[in-house]
Parts: C-alpha cells; sequence; structure tokens
C-alpha cells in the first residue's frame, strides 16, 4: 500500500504557520518593491523550478570503508518512488525521479511507468551504470568500459546504454547520462589518446541509437575509482566529447567533480555559450567528491551559478534548457529531510538570482566598476527569500515547513514497519 503524507495534516500544519507567513512575505514583497521588483512574479517563477530526485538518494549512502543503513529504507524502485513521491508532496519542487540502471531494473516497465503515473511523478535522465560488474556479466569492466582495451567488453557496455534508452522511452525519459568510472592508477597504465579514441567510437554507436528529441548527457569526473586518470576528467574532455558527438551530446556538471576552487560558474557560462550544457547534479563538498547537500557549503557558489543560468534565461540564450537534478550520498540524516532542504537550497539560489538587477549589472560591468558589479551580486545574495519559497510550496499545496511536517507525518516509523532492514552493510558508494 502506498503510504502518504496526509493532505490534512500539510494543510493543518500550514493553518498554524499563514499569520507568521503573510507577515514576512508582506514585509519583503515592501522591501523588493523598493527595487521596483513585484514579489508576484518571482513567487510564480519560484512555483515552476523543479528539480530532479536521484532514485538512489532515496536510500542510505556510504563510502567506500562502511554503510550505515537506516531505518525503513526503500528495497526497490516502487519504495524509492513512493519516497519520492513524499519529497514531492512536501517540497513541490520534485515531479520527476531520475532512475539508475541495473539497479532500478524491473521486468516490467509498464508496470512500473502505471506506478509513477499513479503517483503524479515522472521520470528525469536515465543513468546507465558500467562502473561495476553485475551478477551473470560476461566481461569485466575492472579495466574500463566504454574504452575498454577489450572489443567484447566495450559492445557489451554500448549494449547496456541500448537498452537503457530502450527502458526510457517507455518511460517517457528525454535523456541518457553517461558517466564511466574508465581511468588509470599508474603513470603508463593507459594510451591517454587511444582510450579517448576507444570511449568516443563506443559513444558514437550509443549516441546513433538516441531517438529525436533525446539528449546524450556527459558527466566528467576527475578522479575515484580511477586515481591518476580518467577519460572524462575534466569539462574540456567533456565538452571536446560532446562536439565530436554532435548536437544531441551535452555536457552534465556535478558540482563535486571538479578540482578544488575551480571557477565552476565560469565553466558554466562555457556550455551555455556553446549549446553544450545539458544539466547539472547539485551537491556540495569540501574536499572532493563529498556528495554532501546542496548549498550546506557553497551557497554562494551555488547562486553565483544560479546567476550565469537566470542570465541565459534573461538573455534568451537559443539552446537553453538545462536538467536539474540532486546527486548526493545522506550518510548521517534521513534522505528524504536532506533531499527536501536540497531541493529547497537550490530553488532558493534560484529565486535569489532572479532578484539581480541585471540592467545595473551590465552598466557596472561596462564601466569597469568592479566594486559595484560584485555589491549588485550580493545584494540579491543576502535577501532571504524564504518566505517566497514558503508561499510557493503552500500554494501548491505544499508545505510552509516542510521539515517539521514530515516529522510530525511519522512517515519514517511507518515505513520502517513495512520495510524490515535488509541488513546490508556493506561498502557503498552511491
Ligand atoms: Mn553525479
Amino acid at each position: 500500500m502506498t503510504q502518504r503524507i496526509d493532505k490534512a495534516l500539510i494543510a493543518e500544519q500550514n493553518d498554524k504557520l499563514m499569520p507568521a507567513l503573510l507577515e514576512d512575505y508582506d514585509a519583503l514583497a515592501r522591501k523588493l518593491a523598493r527595487q521596483d521588483i513585484d514579489i508576484e512574479r518571482i513567487t510564480k517563477q519560484a512555483e515552476l523550478f523543479q528539480i530532479a530526485i536521484p532514485s538512489w538518494g532515496t536510500g542510505t549512502g556510504g563510502t567506500r570503508f562502511a554503510r550505515f543503513p537506516g531505518e525503513g529504507e526503500p528495497r526497490n524502485i516502487f519504495e524509492k518512488l513512493e519516497d519520492s513521491a513524499v519529497i514531492n508532496d512536501l517540497s513541490q519542487a520534485t515531479e520527476r525521479v531520475s532512475p539508475h540502471f541495473p539497479w532500478d531494473k524491473v521486468d516490467d516497465f509498464k508496470e512500473l511507468k502505471q506506478y509513477s503515473d499513479s503517483l503524479n511523478l515522472k521520470w528525469d535522465s536515465i543513468n546507465s551504470n558500467t562502473f561495476q560488474d553485475q551478477q551473470d556479466q560476461q566481461h569485466s569492466y575492472k579495466y574500463g568500459s566504454l574504452s575498454n582495451t577489450s572489443e567484447a567488453a566495450r559492445e557489451q557496455a554500448i549494449e547496456h546504454n541500448v537498452e537503457c534508452i530502450k527502458w526510457g522511452k517507455i518511460l517517457g525519459s528525454k535523456t541518457l547520462t553517461v558517466w564511466v568510472g574508465d581511468g588509470s592508477n599508474h603513470p603508463g597504465q593507459q594510451h591517454f589518446q587511444h582510450a579517448f579514441e576507444r570511449y568516443l567510437n563506443s559513444m558514437k554507436k550509443i549516441y546513433a541509437e538516441l531517438p529525436a528529441g533525446w539528449e546524450l548527457h556527459i558527466e566528467h569526473k576527475m578522479f575515484e575509482p580511477a586515481f591518476y586518470s580518467t577519460v572524462i576528467q575534466d569539462w574540456g574532455s567533456n565538452i571536446l566529447a560532446a562536439m565530436e558527438l554532435g548536437p544531441q551530446a551535452k555536457s552534465l556538471v556535478d558540482l563535486g567533480h571538479h578540482a578544488p576552487n575551480v571557477n565552476i560558474e565560469m565553466i558554466v557560462s562555457r556550455l551555455i555559450q556553446f549549446k553544450k550544457l545539458g544539466g547539472f547534479h547539485f551537491n556540495d563538498s569540501k574536499y572532493g567528491d563529498d556528495d554532501l547537500d546542496s548549498g550546506s557549503l557553497h551557497p554562494y557558489q551555488q547562486f553565483l551559478i544560479f546567476n550565469e543560468l537566470v542570465d541565459a534565461q534573461y538573455r534568451k540564450q537559443e539552446g537553453f534548457n538545462p536538467n536539474y537534478m540532486l546527486d548526493q550520498s545522506h550518510n548521517v540524516t534521513d534522505p528524504i529531510e536532506s533531499l527536501i532542504n536540497s531541493a529547497a537550497s537550490v530553488q532558493r539560489s534560484y529565486v535569489a538570482a532572479l532578484l539581480v538587477n541585471r540592467p545595473a549589472l551590465t552598466d557596472y560591468q561596462l564601466n569597469n566598476d568592479a566594486l559595484m558589479a560584485s555589491n549588485t551580486l550580493k545584494e540579491a545574495f543576502h535577501t532571504d527569500v524564504t518566505p517566497i519559497l514558503a508561499m510557493a510550496r503552500a500554494r501548491k499545496g505544499g508545505a510552509i515547513d516542510p521539515i517539521r511536517t514530515y516529522r510530525q507525518s511519522a512517515y519514517r516509523a511507518t515505513v520502517a514497519k513495512q520495510r524490515p532492514n535488509s541488513g546490508g552493510n556493506g561498502s557503498g558508494i552511491v
């Protein structure tokens, strides 16, 4: 049976919080009006904001050392969808779910589509997995998949991606995201050019199978599991591959997959300029690919990325329609709470970026007024848009305070009884 958040509970909680929200919303409306910004226009845009939930994010993550399973973890894609529906019930910003195959593979994809329809959920990008071996797999990916020196292993990886497209068509997805762990751990282990050539040849075969209207998103990652070199190491290799493949191939930016201190917002601008920005995996990081909750450490960086995105929207940049998705690992929190928080954090960056006075910024830039240009961004970033986010949720039937309402619902305790712990405590990078 599908367990959901009772609409009456959301309404009851919202009734208690609405008077204070109205006070804060009106105060913010007056403040924005002084800057010639109509709060209602911003709130409507906040209501339209959507970010996809990664199916694997609903489970407890881990590190390569250990994983500590949480209570009532989803055991299959149907239960992951149930948790995703709860996140959307409360946040009203996450109506799409991104699956990972073969982790989420089912025998009957039509049945899965019917189930997601019944929860009012849609499907985002399909993620293929050729970075680990599956049971009964003929050829190992120990030495890579799409760039493996073995043609048989490469063909097997291509075939898996083509199957992912087939499943995605049934689910109504329009994107295939490919990340490979291919690379090397020793200098000299791999011929850089030949490995990249093998990867490109494999990707060309996958690209040839893309239906019209689909996109192929390439995800790069600097390190891990290969620690010396990876075949799609950085945005440079990524965009080269996307350009080589054709217009349906674009680059995906995972915030944790860059060297420390890299200017990610400038990479975003470059990808926008050349119509190669496919989408995002939002998360935060301190040391590397930490998969921390979005905006938990670097909210200004997240805002600056959205400043570029809103700028492209403002300039009506041709071919600009990136996918937004979360990609985080929840090791010590309830994944539902972290995903609700993170969706709101990314939405906050988007809404704050809408407040940037763009004509003034352009003027400061043209006149080389560095201080005022910087202050223009800071003014928007420092505006507390919490009342807009809460009002957008409330108007769509979501919760003014989604975490509080979630805890009141006791959803986790209920599903913990229905989903006994599988006892799996092995390592688990997800
Ligand atoms: Mn990712």
